[in-house]
C-alpha cells in the first residue's frame, strides 16, 4: 500500500521521514512550500484541518485511507511496521524509553516550537524565555549518554530520532565543547544512512 508523506524542512517533518527511513518503509515525500501557504490550502486542510505538517497518508485498496497528522504517531506507526525494532519491548527498558522520548517531546521540542510561534507574534521576550528553557533541557540530556551509547539504552530508538532533530534545530546555539557525550552521539546519529536520507527528504 502506497505511503505519501507531506512535509517541509521542519523538525516534525524530519522526525517522521527519519522514522520511515529507519524502519525500511518505502514512501514518497511531497515537499510543501510553507512560505507560499501550500499547507493552508483547502486540499491540504482536507487531510489536516489544522494546516500543519507533517501528514502521512497510506492508501488502502479497500476502505478509508489512513491519515496521520502527528509526527509522533507517524514515528510509532513506522516502528510498529519495522523489523529494526525502533522501540524496546515492554518492561523497564520500555519505561525508560518513554521517559526519555517524552522528555524530548515535552521539554525540548514543545517549548522550542512555542518560541518559534512567539517570534512570529513579535514577542521576542517570551520567545527567548521558551527557547532558553528548551536548550536548558537539551543540555541536561548529556547525562542520558553516561552509561549507554544511545538516548534510551543500547539500541537506536525513536528517542534518538526525537533528540537528534531537536539538537539539529539549535546546533548553532549549543556550546558543544561542554557536551562531549552529546557531541559524539550527534555525529554518530547524523552519519546513519537512514538519518541522512530522512533529513534530506524535504
Ligand atoms: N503536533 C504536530 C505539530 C505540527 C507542527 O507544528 N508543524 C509545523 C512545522 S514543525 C507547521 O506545520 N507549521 C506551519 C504553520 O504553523 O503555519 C506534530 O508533531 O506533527
Amino acid at each position: 500500500m502506497a505511503i505519501r508523506l507531506y512535509g517541509a524542512q521542519t523538525g516534525n517533518s524530519r522526525r517522521a521521514a527519519i522514522a520511515l527511513e529507519e524502519a525500511g518503509i518505502s514512501y514518497s515525500a511531497t515537499r510543501l512550500d510553507l512560505k507560499a501557504g501550500e499547507h493552508k490550502t483547502a486540499a491540504f486542510r482536507a487531510l489536516n484541518p489544522r494546516g500543519l505538517v507533517p501528514v502521512m497518508v497510506e492508501e488502502c485498496d479497500a476502505g478509508a485511507d489512513l491519515i496521520l497528522t502527528q509526527s509522533n504517531a507517524i514515528m510509532f506507526y513506522a516502528a510498529s511496521r519495522s523489523r529494526e525494532r525502533l522501540a524496546p519491548d515492554p518492561g523497564q527498558q520500555e519505561a525508560l524509553f518513554f521517559d526519555r522520548l517524552f522528555y524530548f517531546i515535552t521539554e525540548v521540542i514543545a517549548p522550542n516550537g512555542s518560541a518559534f510561534t512567539l517570534t512570529r507574534q513579535h514577542d521576542e521576550r517570551g520567545a527567548q524565555f521558551l527557547a532558553g528553557r528548551s536548550i536548558e533541557a537539551l543540555v541536561l540530556a548529556e547525562r542520558f549518554l553516561i552509561d549507554t551509547p544511545y538516548i534510551a539504552g543500547d539500541r537506536f530508538t525513536l528517542a534518538d530520532i526525537a533528540a537528534y532533530t531537536s539538537a539539529f534545530a539549535v546546533r548553532q546555539n549549543l556550546d558543544w565543547s561542554d557536551l562531549p557525550l552529546l557531541r559524539a552521539w550527534y555525529a554518530r546519529i547524523g552519519a546513519r544512512p537512514g538519518v541522512v536520507r530522512g533529513m534530506a527528504a524535504f
